[in-house]
């Protein structure tokens, strides 16, 4: 059968890569054509992201895949981190100039932006209209805390923003823009009354679009970069989440899943929202997936906690530290002389000095701190675990589902330790993998938009168990 061949643009909070993929009815095979590292950038007004050295860098990349397949790409897509953006400014929509360097979510600013957004509107009736969970970084609290949001005449999401510079077409894809929190959960369109409500114009947002529309194709002027191709630009689930989900060969309504990177996004996926005071009390969102499919999950802190120690240490001792060593040491200590803390503490979200902040969490509330490195890891890697265990039971109880098992992707599928502590403490079987499950999805939406794959999230979901044999720990205790 046909064969077409497909760059994934996939940019993490600590790495981007572009996935070059080839896909048919019975093939699902890809690589790595370029990988690149991501990261906070701290300056002095607060933390930014690196955006435009991220476009040179999938730029080369996708250079590097159109070499590769001799100009035979089909298409190319790009899925990131959701809720940050770049603001724009000029009179022609073909050549408008990025307006400030773009903010990281992670920046504490947004903790007034609540204040002022929650003060016009309470959280609840944001709730009801948006469905969305409380992070304090969800673009609508940014906004509110934007100084050059007045000067600005458009607003792209970050997908969209490198899409722009790809193409010069604006939209905004509408699985990212679920997570705005000025998207109607219901409507799938912007909330316009909202926008008013919170003092932001309409018209700085882009048309909403659904993964499969085509954005355009790449700009004559990058032609030469591009091996004298001009490649097609499709939407996928550009929200890295929404197209991971698509990436997890889910094989029944009762399966969960756990996306896990720096975040662990833990949830089910439903037909159709179900917003009610039990889920926002529990802070589970009902972000929008790839074929209106509703993602209902919460943000559990994930593989962040374990990165920033590492980081921490690195910075104390001035070289870099062997992750998979103190995993192997970790595995030694026993689980249950370790302490369990909560992972969901807002003093996590920040970077900085994590073994200081558990210590202190620990003190707080009267738990043995962990002593050395290895116990350190093992505290973190199980009350991870906890905190998926807890956020799973909760996803069951209020969609009234009994789960009978829980796919972990993402780069946390790697950590066994933590997929056997998940299977242990939450009793389900954890079944790992795809790694690169948000590349595979992103993959697979491009391939049915070109024509090579047809059906429904199942039928890809099929291709990709067909092609790729996950790990399975079963719990022990
Ligand atoms: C994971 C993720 C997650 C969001 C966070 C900002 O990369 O997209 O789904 O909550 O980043």
């Amino acid at each position: 059968a046909a064969t077409t061949a497909h760059a994934a643009v996939d940019l993490g909070a600590s790495s981007g890569r572009v996935v070059l993929g080839r896909v048919g009815p019975d093939t699902l095979e890809f690589h790595e054509a370029a990988r690149f590292s991501n990261g906070v950038v701290p300056m002095p007004d607060g933390l930014h992201w690196n955006l435009v050295g991220l476009y040179e860098q999938a730029l080369a990349g996708l250079g590097a895949a159109v070499r590769e397949t001799e100009g035979e790409l089909a298409s190319v897509a790009i899925d990131s981190w959701a809720v940050d953006y770049g603001l724009l400014t000029g009179a022609e929509p073909q050549h408008m100039q990025l307006l400030g360097t773009p903010f990281h979510y992670r920046d504490d600013r947004t903790a007034a932006g609540v204040k002022k957004v929650h003060g016009r509107v309470p959280f609840a009736e944001l709730y009801r209209r948006n469905g969305l969970q409380f992070l304090p970084f969800n673009t609508l609290y940014q906004l509110a805390q934007e100084g050059l949001a007045q000067h600005a005449d458009r607003l792209l999401l970050v997908p969209d923003l490198l899409g722009y510079w790809l193409t010069g077409e604006q939209l905004t894809e509408v699985t990212n823009a679920s997570t705005t929190g000025l998207l109607d959960v219901h409507t799938k369109e912007w909330d316009t009354d909202l926008m008013s409500t919170l003092g932001l114009s309409s018209g700085l947002f882009a048309p909403v679009a659904a993964p499969g529309t085509s954005l355009g194709v790449t700009r004559a002027e990058l032609t030469p970069l591009l091996g004298g191709h001009q490649l097609p630009v499709t939407l996928v689930g550009s929200h890295d989440t929404a197209s991971a989900i698509v990436g997890t060969p889910l094989s029944s309504p009762d399966a969960a899943y756990i996306s896990c990177g720096t975040w662990g996004l833990v949830g089910l996926e439903l037909d159709a929202p179900v917003v009610s005071d039990a889920s926002r009390e529990a802070n589970f969102t009902h972000e929008g997936g790839v074929d209106g499919r509703t993602r209902f999950l919460t943000n559990v802190m994930g593989t962040w906690l374990l990165s920033e120690t590492l980081r921490t240490w690195e910075r104390e001792e001035g070289r870099s530290q062997d992750l998979v060593g103190l995993l192997d040491a970790a595995a030694q200590v026993s689980r249950d002389a370790v302490a369990v803390f909560d992972v969901q503490d807002e003093r996590f979200v920040a970077p900085g000095d994590m073994p200081a902040r558990i210590a202190q969490l620990c003190a707080e509330q009267d738990l043995r701190a962990p002593e050395g490195k290895a116990e350190l890891v093992r505290s973190i890697v199980e009350s991870i675990a906890a905190g998926f265990a807890a956020a799973l039971q909760t996803a069951g109880e209020l969609a009234d589902r009994r789960i009978d098992v829980v796919h972990m992707v993402g780069g946390g599928s790697l950590n066994s330790l933590l997929c056997q502590a998940t299977a242990d403490r939450s009793g389900y079987p954890v079944v790992a993998g795809p790694v690169e499950a948000t590349a595979i999805g992103n993959l697979l939406i491009q391939a049915r938009t070109a024509g090579t794959l047809s059906g429904t999230l199942e039928d890809l979901r099929e291709l990709i168990r067909r092609t790729h044999s996950p790990l399975t720990y079963r719990p022990q205790s």
